[in-house]
């Protein structure tokens, strides 16, 4: 069959990271599910869920944090202004930097992307510094390698163990979703 290329556009893959330290967590984790299914973020599969010790110096509550596959024919920085949006509909009201938050939803990866602007840089800047993003990521796709050679699941095991430590498996959360 054939059909017209203007009818064609190319689905990506990418890694998103979902952090929630205020509220209902469980449920901010499902809006964003939601919020990005229904505007063309779709859901591929998810990590479990994770109950993870508050990064950066800033005291606060315990985060939820899951990272998920997603496929969307989006362009990077306009992934970032849906994903903006969502935040801010899901009840996200501007804090401190680093502070508490309702949904934070942060772009890890994109295809084999390497990409920096003003607001966006890909891979995320601290993607090999946290714990919190690399043993959900590390579960989610182990062999996956980044755009400077770096396999996830090596970057996983070789942090700190007290940065391990601070990421545990959250009860009732530890069903991934199959693709
Ligand atoms: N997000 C931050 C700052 N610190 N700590 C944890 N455990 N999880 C997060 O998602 C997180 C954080 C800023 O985005
Ligand atoms: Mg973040
Ligand atoms: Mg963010």
């Amino acid at each position: 069959m054939v059909s017209k290329t203007s009818e064609i556009s190319k689905a990506y893959k990418a890694y998103l990271g979902l952090g929630t330290n205020l509220g209902d967590r469980e449920a901010n984790l499902a809006v964003g599910h939601k919020l990005l299914n229904e505007r063309g973020v779709r859901v591929l599969a998810a990590s479990s869920i994770y109950s993870t010790a508050p990064w950066g110096g800033v005291e606060q509550p315990d985060f939820l944090n899951q990272v998920i596959r997603v496929e969307t024919e989006l362009p990077p920085e306009e992934l970032l202004r849906v994903i903006k949006q969502i935040e801010a509909d899901a009840g996200r009201t501007p804090t401190i930097f680093w502070g508490p938050r309702v949904l934070d939803i942060d772009i890890l990866l994109y295809d084999e992307l390497t990409f920096a602007s003003k607001g966006l840089t890909i891979p995320h800047r601290e993607i090999k510094n946290r714990a919190f993003v690399l043993v959900p990521l590390a579960e989610l796709a182990p062999g996956l390698v980044l755009p400077d050679g770096s396999r996830v699941d090596v970057l996983s095991a070789a942090l700190p163990q007290a940065e391990k430590d601070g990421v545990r498996l959250w009860p009732g959360g530890d069903k991934p979703v199959k693709e």
